[in-house]
């Protein structure tokens, strides 16, 4: 079965942004509210620079979608960058340069303006600049707000905290307690993340976060941090341990660290598994005959066993460095000139992990969509839907083999 592919295009002070994504399957409603909604968490967030106040980030439907709903062709969004007007001369397509033309010509140490101004010879630094700065991540977020509808269906859910933000570390983050927590304080703790402005469950914590991104504030400076993206109900069987590319963890790696400034991902426990001996952290299998289940105790794993979904909710945490943009910046050199020269700015996120959540939920969502299309796909939602019962029904049992744990857990939509 084919799966999902996706692609963005767009400069930050360009036009706009477009995002395509094709093979969702046909006759999937798609709510349009929801898709605006997920561009506006992205958008919001202690730490973000004057920037946001300008954009009002909408997606613009072109084509893919009659009457609400998807009709198997590619999908393609268009979102409008509020800033061009104040850039149009300097950003235009065709013609020539304004006779004032400022080119950029410092690189900021951390950001991609050296190595990429030296890949592409560009001696305007700018043409690096405009493509990977993470505005590219709106359209992202948008095409991955499809992908989150598809999974929706199938009764897939996704959120996310931030579990750090420089050296301010959230102890006792939502994911930790995934196996006893009930649905309804699951649900209330997922509220109080949307709340918040630094997305974390825990208001002692978060203030302490929103102190220390003042703090950097204060000294010019940026931070980094952690987040943590949570998939729920996600199905035995995604990805596989037999070819490289195939592995689930190694899919979601590579999406998730193609976010600018994402360092790091980790699966489950992460690098805190080099700390123990093998016996503390395997997650030992166990058999309920009332449900006629599998289940486990723990899940350090993050739900994924040799490359492949296990049945238990996918845990995956991403590092992000702290920006590069400085409003006290570091040394670097004049390319023209090669004589040593600091880029100053005159605006600057001071931190964007917030957004990074959404971000990483966005590319969580199509690695899992793509994953299920490659795995239970058709050309019709319904199809999908047939195909899914009937590879999960496990005719031994006469039951249709779903998740471990809670009702909660359980089950496709009707
Ligand atoms: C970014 C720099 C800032 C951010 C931008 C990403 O933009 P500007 O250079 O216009 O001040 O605000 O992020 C967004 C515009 C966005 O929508 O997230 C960078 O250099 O990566």
């Amino acid at each position: 079965m084919s799966g999902i592919s996706w692609k963005t295009a767009g400069e930050s002070h360009g036009r706009g942004l477009i995002g395509i994504i094709e093979g969702i399957p046909a006759g999937l409603t798609i709510s349009e509210q929801s898709i605006q909604h997920e561009l506006k968490r992205r958008q919001k967030g202690y730490g973000r620079s004057e920037r946001m106040k300008i954009e009002k980030d909408h997606a613009e439907f072109i084509s893919g979608i009659r009457f609400g709903q998807t009709i198997g062709s590619p999908i393609c969004l268009y979102i409008e960058n509020k800033d061009w007007v104040n850039w149009s001369e300097e950003m235009a397509t065709f013609g020539s340069p304004p006779a004032d033309l400022e080119k950029v010509t410092v690189p900021r140490p951390g950001h991609a303006d050296l190595a990429g101004s030296l890949k592409y010879h560009h001696l305007d630094i700018r043409n690096v600049i405009e493509r990977a700065s993470a505005r590219e991540t709106a359209a992202r977020v948008a095409v991955g707000a499809v992908a989150k509808q598809l999974l929706e269906f199938f009764n897939l859910r996704i959120f996310s905290e931030v579990i750090q933000i420089g050296k301010i570390r959230h102890t006792n983050p939502v994911w930790k307690n995934l196996q006893s927590i009930s649905e309804n304080d699951l649900g209330t703790a997922i509220n109080q993340i949307e709340k918040s402005v630094v997305h974390c469950s825990d208001e002692a914590v978060a203030n302490r976060m929103i102190e220390a991104i003042d703090t950097a504030r204060e000294r010019g400076d940026s931070l980094g941090g952690r987040v943590t993206v949570i998939a729920l109900h996600a199905p035995i069987g995604l990805g596989s341990y037999s070819q490289w590319d195939l592995r689930l963890d190694g899919l979601f790696a590579q999406t998730l660290m193609s976010i600018p400034a994402i360092k790091a991902v980790e699966i489950g426990m992460g690098s805190e598994l080099a700390d123990h001996y093998g016996s503390e952290v395997h997650d030992e299998i166990f058999w309920d005959k009332q449900t006629t289940k599998y289940f486990r105790k723990t899940n350090h794993a993050g739900g994924i066993e040799g490359g492949v979904s296990n049945g238990e909710p996918i845990i995956i945490t991403s590092t992000m460095k702290p920006i590069p943009t400085l409003m006290h910046p570091l040394s670097s050199v004049n390319i023209e000139q090669k004589t040593p020269e600091k880029r100053y700015k005159k605006r600057s996120d001071i931190c964007s992990v917030p957004s990074a959540a959404i971000i990483a939920e966005a590319s969580v969502a199509l690695v899992l969509a793509d994953q299920l299309c490659k795995k239970f796909g058709g050309d019709s939602i319904g199809e999908m839907k047939d195909n899914m019962e009937n590879v999960l029904y496990d005719r031994q049992l006469d039951i249709l083999q779903t998740f471990s744990l809670g009702d909660w857990r359980l089950g496709l939509t009707d």
